[in-house]
């Protein structure tokens, strides 16, 4: 008897979305390497605890495709991209790839949709809203930069930009989530 209640879209989409919330890891681990090095140990910590968060966005889909009965694959990870010029390419390039994890995660819950496949949806939905999330503190990160002076910013800005991040927190509040009593 089949109990896979994944259809083999679906399937194929979820399982791509497993690698690549484990290549968003990668990207992640791999600028956090990069920042230390550089000598900002307080962004690095910050990328490195984001790559958690991927690694769990992860663990999240794959749990969801074994509780539908489905099949997981685990397959190879792309290598992650060149390593970032000056801290303001690093925030840009988290940027870039959360919007692009977006419009992964919109393709999947169009899929859905199409397909009438509702537990898929609302699961989904989850993601939609983190990734809302995630771009909200990537802008977070470039408005950062950009008042430290950009390109251009001096020692001592990135200083405190990297003392800061370092205890900064991992989520972005949405305006969503606020209350008349918790504005
Ligand atoms: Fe998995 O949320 Fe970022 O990419």
């Amino acid at each position: 008897m089949n109990t896979n209640r994944l259809s083999s879209t679906l399937s194929d989409g979820l399982n791509a979305q497993v690698t690549k919330e484990a290549a968003a890891a990668q990207t992640y681990i791999s600028f956090a390497v990069w920042a230390d090095s550089e000598g900002f140990g307080g962004i690095a910590n910050f990328l490195f605890r984001h790559a958690n968060e991927e690694r769990n966005h992860m663990t999240k889909i794959i749990e969801y495709i074994l509780q539908r009965g489905g099949r997981v694959r685990i397959e190879a990870i792309p290598a992650p991209p060149a390593d970032p010029l000056t801290i303001q390419d690093c925030f840009e390039k988290v940027f870039e790839s959360e919007v692009d994890n977006t419009k992964a995660i919109y393709k999947l819950v169009k899929m859905s949709f199409d397909e009438g496949d509702w537990a898929t949806w609302n699961f989904m939905q989850w993601f939609v809203k983190e990734q809302t999330e995630e771009e909200t503190l990537a802008m977070e990160l470039l408005d950062k930069i950009k008042i430290a002076g950009g390109a251009a910013a001096s020692g001592d800005a990135l200083y405190e930009l990297d003392r800061d991040l370092k205890s900064a927190p991992d989520d972005a509040e949405l305006a969503q989530t606020k209350t008349a009593e918790n504005p």
